[in-house]
């Protein structure tokens, strides 16, 4: 399906961006935009087109607005619209949804993503998704001690708006924000996510959390791991969204999953769904080197070995359902599921797939599975994609609701 995707704040600019420099061309990103208050974290950017990106909120001085929700709330309800409008030269009617990524513990991006959602769903008939980045326990904690002694309300921060993006992009990094560097501190982080949680599930069809504190390696911080955690995410929406999406014949799935199925799969009344991911290097059947082909350019088409392939769907099946999700899926247990299977076509086993969707159903106690294919002509490895919708309320998203209770 067609999406169009929008960085909001710091945070989803930098996902945005990540995901615009990996799946670069492709088809399914319909649209991307990034928008913030401010001009530094708009300028670290590297693979959004300057086009794409907008400041707003001339109130905020061209900065961030260190986690003053109240304020970013106002700015938010002043600018949907003008944001609205930034985004017409991509033709946003052609996207079959739309992705608003953003940290939810901040200022720009958590205040203005309700208003956004809301005047995208008045306008456009399609689904308003939101990626929703979850702060860690850490960045609100009063008790944390701060060596870097950074302080949120230093606009000269550099740790703020820096670009170090560090294993992401091939871009270098300026000054600041390296790993080892405390992130700022953010002690309404929890406070801004709840209130930010509630706005989106009124407004949007569905809501993606993605728990940042799972994803951290121990004694690790945001600045450090970022570059990681952007990758995953990224990564996820793209085998989401893109499934079926190549543009040349060969890799026309047999099984489509259209806009359609994604939606029915995470519903419409702003529930929280898991993104589950695995993949599995195979060997690229063009090289035929398996069974001696190829070696006299022979136009044969490269066989698979069955039982081969059987088992890379299998495995990766279980892996994307068991392996760590986007945000924990108490018990694996889900009302809805989707799976998205994709890699070379030869390596697309129907029946292993057949089998894995049976297995899902078991799993996750889901009445049916949504499912589609992904081959990826030239691909070197199998992948998979579970998204569980109908969950029982992650603990981390009660520990974060809890916060303003
Ligand atoms: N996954 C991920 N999470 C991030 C990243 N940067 C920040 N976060 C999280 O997102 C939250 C919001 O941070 P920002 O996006 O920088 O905030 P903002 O929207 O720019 O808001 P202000 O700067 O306060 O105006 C933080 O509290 C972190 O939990 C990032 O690069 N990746
Ligand atoms: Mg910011």
């Amino acid at each position: 399906m067609r999406v169009h995707v929008i960085g909001l704040g710091g945070a989803g600019g930098r996902v945005v961006d990540r995901l615009a420099a990996d799946s670069d061309g492709d088809r399914f990103l319909q649209g991307v935009n990034a928008f913030d208050t401010d001009v530094a974290a708009l300028d670290a950017l590297r693979s959004i087109d300057e086009s794409r990106r907008y400041r707003f909120g001339d109130a905020a001085g061209g900065g961030g607005l260190d986690g003053d929700l109240h304020a970013a709330r106002r700015l938010g309800d002043a600018h949907a619209s003008e944001l609205g409008r930034a985004m017409d030269d991509q033709q946003p009617s052609l996207a079959g949804a739309f992705v608003l990524v953003v940290g939810l513990g901040g200022g720009a991006g958590a205040g203005v993503a309700p208003a956004l959602a809301e005047d995208l769903t008045r306008l456009y008939d399609v689904p308003v998704y939101a990626v929703g980045l979850l702060p860690t326990p850490a960045e609100s904690d009063p008790s944390e001690s701060d060596p870097s002694g950074s302080d949120p309300s230093d606009p000269s921060d550099p740790s703020e708006s820096d670009p170090g993006d560090s294993a992401a992009s091939a871009g270098t990094s300026a000054a600041g924000g390296g790993p080892g560097e405390r992130p700022p501190k953010r002690p309404l982080a929890e406070k801004n996510a709840a209130r930010t949680l509630d706005a989106l599930s009124d407004r949007c069809a569905a809501i993606f959390p993605f728990d940042n504190g799972e994803w951290l390696r121990p004694g690790e911080t945001i600045a450090d791991a970022r570059g990681r955690l952007n990758g995953v995410v990224a990564e996820r929406l793209a085998a989401l969204f893109g499934a079926g999406e190549a543009d040349d014949a060969a890799s026309t799935p047999q099984q489509v999953l259209d806009a359609s199925d994604v939606a029915r799969a995470v519903g419409d009344d702003g529930e929280i769904a898991a993104v589950g991911h695995a993949t599995q290097a195979v060997e690229p059947p063009e090289s035929g080197s398996r069974f001696g082909l190829g070696l006299f350019g022979s136009s044969e088409p490269a066989e698979v070995d069955t039982s081969a392939a059987v088992s890379a769907i299998e495995t990766t099946i279980r892996k994307a359902a068991r392996g760590k999700n986007t945000v924990e899926v108490p018990d694996g247990r889900a009302d809805r599921t989707l799976l998205v299977v994709g890699g070379p076509p030869s390596w697309l086993n129907r029946e292993a797939i057949a089998d894995g969707r049976r297995w899902l159903a078991d799993e996750t106690g889901s009445g049916a599975i949504l499912s589609g294919d992904a081959p990826v002509p030239d691909g070197d490895e199998v992948f998979a994609l579970v998204v569980r919708s109908g969950i029982d309320e992650p603990d981390r998203v009660r520990e974060i609701r809890e916060s303003i209770a």
